[in-house]
């Protein structure tokens, strides 16, 4: 008995060092320690032996039992580490491959020249403001002096999205001025980038949709100087030092007085040419002080304080800059004609 167990032993615990898988392993588990393996069926002839020898037969068939299992243990460690180091090496990522490149498209022209003028602004100590596309036409017109039977605000004209017309697509940036006004501190230097609606047909300079930058200036003691050294300055960092601007005198229902700013054609150098379509100018954008009725609707003291204001279109801004011909264009989004800025 104590051979056949001796025998069992180095048999089973070889084969189980031995053993390819685990699948392997537990056949040869439930071969010698299941329910009618080997050392089980050994362990059940003991009975037959001598009563003296029952204890030390005994003894070592526990002693085989527990090489046994610690035999099983630790083949299944080791295989189980196998199985790891293999999974491991199945699955190596080799990051020095090169990578397949996602398609990510291209800069927008008109967004090349926003961050430009951003930049700019926010050198000269300008906060740059965001503020809703669906707006009250009260935010709209009313607070910028633009009252009720004033053209601007036919329906004609401008995108109401409720009957009685009191909420609209905004058709400029300008509520953001108002809202500034009506919650900041003074002063405020700010800038409001952002989409405008108007009921406009769609050709090769107009499209019912488009960008605007507006701009303004609350402070004591601002007056037309300011406006138009400010943007001066902005259009020679934009355009270059040897830029030469004038002002000439408009009208608008939120400024008073009100001008237009030209630069003077860079092509021609004033002469007139073909650019600039004989003028020696290019119109570049609106601006004026702020209308005190515009101020006083805000609740600011105009014997105190005063502000100027501009707003200038961006497409048109991208167009003359980078020589592009139709609006449409700037829409499209083909990445074939934004990857040529
Ligand atoms: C407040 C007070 C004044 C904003 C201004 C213009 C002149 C202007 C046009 C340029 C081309 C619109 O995109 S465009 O069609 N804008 O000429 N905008 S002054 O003046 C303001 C704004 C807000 C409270």
């Amino acid at each position: 008995m104590k051979q056949m167990l001796q025998e069992l032993r180095e048999v089973s615990v070889s084969a189980i060092l031995n053993a390819p898988d685990s699948d392997a392993l537990e056949a040869l588990r439930i071969q010698y320690l299941g329910k009618k393996g080997e050392l089980t069926k050994l362990l059940k002839q003991m009975g037959r032996l001598a009563e003296e020898e029952r204890p030390a037969v005994g003894q070592l068939a526990n002693q085989v039992r527990a090489e046994v299992e610690d035999a099983i243990a630790s083949r299944r460690a080791a295989l189980s580490e196998r199985m790891l180091q293999a999974r491991l090496a199945a699955e190596t990522v080799d990051v020095t491959m090169p990578g397949t490149r996602a398609a990510i498209g291209h800069e927008h022209p008109m967004y090349v020249v926003l961050d430009e003028i951003k930049d700019i602004f926010i050198g000269m100590g300008f906060e740059i403001l965001d503020g809703p596309e669906v707006e009250q036409s009260d935010y709209n017109f009313t607070k910028l002096n633009t009252d009720e039977g004033h053209p601007a605000r036919e329906w004609s004209d401008t995108f109401y999205l409720t009957e009685d017309s009191s909420i609209l697509l905004r058709t400029q940036t300008s509520p953001m001025q108002v809202r500034a006004m009506e919650s900041k501190p003074l002063p405020i230097r700010m800038v409001a980038p952002g989409r405008v609606y108007r009921k406009d047909e769609v050709d090769a300079t107009h499209s019912p949709m488009f960008h605007q930058i507006e701009g303004m200036v609350i402070d004591k003691g601002v007056t037309m100087a300011d406006l138009k050294g400010t943007l001066d300055a902005v259009m020679k960092k934009l355009y270059g030092e040897d830029t030469v601007t004038r002002f000439r005198p408009h009208h608008f229902p939120f400024t008073e007085p009100s001008c237009e700013m030209d630069v003077q054609c860079h092509k021609c150098g004033g002469r007139g040419c073909p650019t600039c379509k004989g003028e020696g100018w290019i119109e570049i954008l609106g601006a004026g002080m702020v209308h005190p009725k515009v101020l006083e609707g805000c609740g600011i003291d105009t014997e105190v304080y005063s502000g100027w204001a501009f707003g200038m279109g961006l497409e048109r801004l991208a167009m003359r800059r980078f020589r592009i011909s139709d609006l449409r264009l700037i829409f499209e989004n083909d990445v074939r004609f934004l990857e040529q800025f």
